[in-house]
This record gives C-alpha cells, structure tokens and sequence, in this order.
C-alpha cells in the first residue's frame, strides 16, 4: 500500500493535560489538528513494524471521524494489527485491560470524560503505553515538543472501517479487528469478584440502581449487573451511549447526578446508587441515606478489599493523589501497609502498580481502582462495594459508620471555580507560591498554619521529580487546605480548593460537612484571595 505524506504545521497548544488532550471539537474539526497530534504520539513511541494498537472512545461527537483516521495512519506509521471497539466504543477501563490482555503496545483512548459532548462541546485525546495505563510525563512532554516541530503525517488511501459489525479487516497490510468492548471486560470482572455472593444477595432482594449518564458504561453495566448479577431490567438507567450524553455533563457528582441523589435521600432508595463518568473511569457511591465521599471510598474499599476474592491476603499498599483526604492514610497506618502520595492523575500511580507497591489506589475526584487495570475503573469500584455488602450482610450507611467509628472522618470538600481567567488564576497562584514561606505560624480564625509548600513528587520507581502539583496548606490542628490548577478544562482556568479536616473517632461523626469546615473555607479566603482574583465570591461547584 502506498504511504502518504501530507505535509503540516504545528498547531498551538497540544499540550497534554492531566489526562490527555481535551479542547473543543470544533478546534479538533480543523483539518490536520488531530492527525498532528496522533503523528505526534506515534513519532514519539515509535512503534515496532507490526505492533498491536489499540483504539477506541466513550462514543461521543467526532469519536468515529477520529478513530477512521487514527486507523489509515496506524496503518502508514507500521502497525500491524489495530483493535476497535465496536461501534467505536472502548471504556478507559476496558480500554487499559484490552492493552494488557492482547499484549498491544499501547492504545488511543478518545474521550473528553466528564466534560459535554456533542458539535460545540469537547472531545480528546489520550495515548496509553503497553501496561495499559496513561503515557507517563517523560512521554507526554515528549509528544508536546514533537507537536511544536511536526512538519507532516502519514497516512494510507483506503476506505472507512465498518465499525459496527465485529470483525475482520484489512487496511493497507494491517489487520484491524473491530471487538467486543464489553466481553473481555465483563470476564475480567467476574474473576475479581465474588459474582454468587452478588447474585445471592440480588436474589434476597438487594437493589440497586446504576446511573450510566449516557455515557460509555450503559452496555457494560447492562451485561454485569442485569444480565450476569441478576438485578431486575431497568436497574441501569441512561444506559445507551449518547453522542451528546442526552445534553448533560456526564460527570458523576451531586450537582450532575442529582436525580440519583435524591433518589437515594427519598423513601424509594434502593440499597445502592451508583454512576459513572463519561468514559467510564469514575464513580459515585450513594447509600440509602449516605453520600459516600470519593476519598472516604477509596478507604472504605481498601479496609475492606481483602474480602473480594482476587484481594484476599494481598494488600501491598495504597496510594492516593495528593489532594485526596487522609483518610486512607489511616487504613494504611493501621493495616499497616505502606501509603503513597502521588500528584494528581492517574499517570502516576502506573509506576507503583507496575512494581506491586500498591493494590488499590483512589483519588478525591471519583477514582478509585487497583492492579486488574492501569486506569481508575468506575464499574470496579461499584462491583467491589457490591461485593463486600454482599458477604457482610451491611447497609452502606452503616459500613460508613462503622468505618468512621474505627478510624475517625475526615470531613472533605472541593470547591471549583470554573472557567475564570487564565490571567488571575495564574496570578492566584503566583501569590500564593511568593508568600508560603511567610505562612507557618500565621492564625486564621482558630486556626495556626504548621507548614505550607508547593507539593512535588519524586517517584519512588524511577525517581523522576514532578513539581509545583499544588499548594498545601497544613494546620497545626490537622486540618489542610490545598489550591490548584485544574488540567482537563478547555475554557480559562479552573481553580480547584480542596478543604478537609479530621475527627477523631468518638468526636463528632456525624455532622454536616459544611458546617465541620467553616474556618477552613474562610481560612482559603484569607490566604489566596479568591474573590479578590476572581470576582467571584462562591463557588461553581462543591464536590
Ligand atoms: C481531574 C481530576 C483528576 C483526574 C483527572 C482525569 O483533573 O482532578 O483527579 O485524574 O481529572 O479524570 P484536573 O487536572 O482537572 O483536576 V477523567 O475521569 O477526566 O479522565
Ligand atoms: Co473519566
């Protein structure tokens, strides 16, 4: 087959964030802007003639426009075989063991995640190397610097794969097998987990209900928790992948999922409420009565995970991003099990899951997920909580509060300032960083600053520094406080603040959260002068 090349000029701006690169798909539309970014990836990791690629996408706007170019050009740049979801459809989480399962070299992961979908809305981008997980930083700045040089893309003549029929074809020499998405995925989970317990439990009249958002999991939580756990049909709710997600951020919170949320606070709630994100990897957990905060899961799960069969007597340590609450430091502490503190993303926890130092791994903003995977796994994480009130028999409010009673809580929220100039979060930031060493000892309200820095990472496995990944700002009384830059937006800035606070066991459990962190949010105020900078005097979203 003939190779082309077509020649090109950098575009600006391809920076990977957090988790790829996220713009609007109008930007993606403009010729040449996503070839360069894949040519990009693909110069950087320079494939071996005949490697295996997987691709596919959360099936939002512009995914099978991306995914017929992605294959031509995995073609011309001498892949040998690619794997496609049908329908173009592949979770993050699916995606990650697909890679790992048929041995690929890496996989295109389409997705903008919880952000809008549909013409005027956003679409993305993301590389994964061959254990499954995201492109680490050493590969991310490099395919950013190669965005900045890039002078062609190659390509083949040759017509679009039919994505919806599974299959075999051949583009140019290279095979691409159009696969099941949910299969292998539904497999790997019914090895992890103890699926008898659930459908016991689901058979004595255990109930749930899944909240796909019209994103990517409605097929894959349709064959688990319907057709192999038991649940009754219509247990998933907005289960068809939708290419605008039905016009809603498909973003699991109590702002976006609010109908599940006040299910589960209603006298109709069933046993459990659940909902992932737009490709899949996040997760919400609502008990009859009880939101679970995503750092209080990932400490539940980890004191708990031991019971799940894949789990049983291997716990090797923890990890959490390190604006997540502390409270699976104190599972760890007690377990007695190592815990890391990792920047936020998942990118830097595939290290520490690659060398074994880890089992399970959590972060505030909906992720959780272990070793089975090298991605945050949403139906995971709603498949381990099934798993462990199945066998003991508890009510998610009541596992909450056992948990609280044994290790104390950590109070926690997130409040995002969104889409704010680029310019005063910056400026924020800056100020912020120019008087951290003047704040230990200052007093704001009750509370006395111990320390405050700007966190960086050195990664334990290959010692690679990451720095400035947030300001922490730690009180004497153990309550912290914790300001970044989010890096998944495509619109200004978004200032996150992440507010916690610990008490102990006997203390008071079982207040309002907003209340327990009063003097934290008038404390962020005082510190980085947020209205000041923003205009804004309240968030866009508590989390
Ligand atoms: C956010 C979250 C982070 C998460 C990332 C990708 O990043 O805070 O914890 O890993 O999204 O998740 P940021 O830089 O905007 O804070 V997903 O589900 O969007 O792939
Ligand atoms: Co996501």
């Amino acid at each position: 087959t003939k190779i082309l090349t077509v020649p090109t000029t950098p575009f600006e701006g391809q920076a990977p964030g957090t988790s790829g690169l996220r713009k609007k798909v109008k930007i993606f539309q403009q010729p040449g802007y996503a070839e360069n970014f894949i040519q990009s990836v693909f110069d950087v990791v320079k494939p071996e003639s005949g490697a295996v690629l997987v691709i596919g996408g959360d099936g939002r706007f512009h995914n099978r426009t991306v995914i017929q170019q992605a294959i031509r050009m995995a073609a011309a740049n001498g892949y040998g075989r690619v794997l496609v979801g049908q329908g173009g459809i592949l979770s993050t989480p699916a995606a990650s063991h697909v890679i790992r399962k048929y041995g690929a070299s890496g996989g295109l992961i389409l997705s903008a995640s919880h952000n809008p979908g549909g013409p005027e809305e956003d679409f993305g981008i993301k590389y994964n190397i061959g254990n499954g997980g995201p492109a680490p930083e050493n590969v991310t700045d490099a395919v950013l610097a190669r965005t900045k040089v890039i002078d062609r893309w190659l390509t083949v003549e040759a017509p679009d794969v039919d994505l919806d029929e599974q299959g075999r074809a051949h583009v140019g020499e290279m095979i691409v097998d159009v696969i099941d998405p949910v299969r292998d995925y539904a497999d790997l989970m019914e090895e992890l987990f103890d699926f008898d317990a659930i459908r016991k439990a689901v058979a004595s009249g255990f109930t749930m209900r899944m909240d796909s958002m019209s994103a990517v999991t409605g097929p894959y939580a349709h064959e688990i928790l319907e057709k192999r756990l038991g649940f009754a049909a219509g247990t998933v709710v907005n289960g068809t992948p939708l290419e605008d997600f039905g016009g809603h951020h498909p973003d699991p919170n109590l702002i976006h999922a609010r109908e599940l949320y006040d299910l589960m606070m209603s006298d109709d709630a069933p046993d459990l409420g659940a909902a992932s994100d737009g490709d899949g990897d996040r997760n919400l957990i609502i008990g009859r009565g009880r939101f679970i905060t995503p750092s209080d899961s990932l400490a539940m799960l980890a004191a708990n995970i031991q019971i799940a069969p894949a789990y049983r007597g291997r716990l090797a340590g923890i990890a959490r991003s390190m604006p997540t609450s502390g409270a699976a430091d104190r599972v760890a502490q007690e377990l007695d099990v190592p815990l890391y503190e990792t920047p936020t993303g998942w990118k830097f926890f595939g290290n520490l899951l690659d060398a074994g130092k880890v089992t399970i791994c959590g972060e505030e903003s909906a992720g959780t997920g272990s070793d089975h995977v090298r991605e945050k796994d949403g139906l995971w994480a709603v498949l381990l909580w099934l798993n462990i009130l199945a066998v003991r028999g508890i009510s998610v409010d009541d596992l909450a509060r056992e948990h609280w009673a044994r290790f104390g809580r950590n109070y926690y929220a997130r409040h995002d300032y969104e889409g704010i100039a680029t310019e005063s979060a910056n400026a924020l930031m800056k100020e912020l960083t120019a008087k951290l060493s003047s704040l230990p000892g200052a007093t704001l309200g009750p509370l006395t600053v111990r320390e405050a820095d700007s966190f960086s990472y050195t990664d334990p496995v290959d010692e690679s520094v990451s720095a400035n990944q947030g300001i922490r700002v730690l009180f004497e009384d153990g309550s912290r406080i914790v300001f970044r830059l989010s890096g998944t937006g495509t619109q200004g800035a978004t200032l996150r603040v992440y507010l916690e606070r610990f008490e102990p066991r006997f203390g008071h459990l079982d207040a309002e959260t907003a209340a327990m962190l009063e003097h934290q949010v008038a404390a962020a105020e005082a510190i980085a002068g947020i209205a000041r900078h923003t205009g804004r005097s309240a968030p866009d979203v508590i989390t």
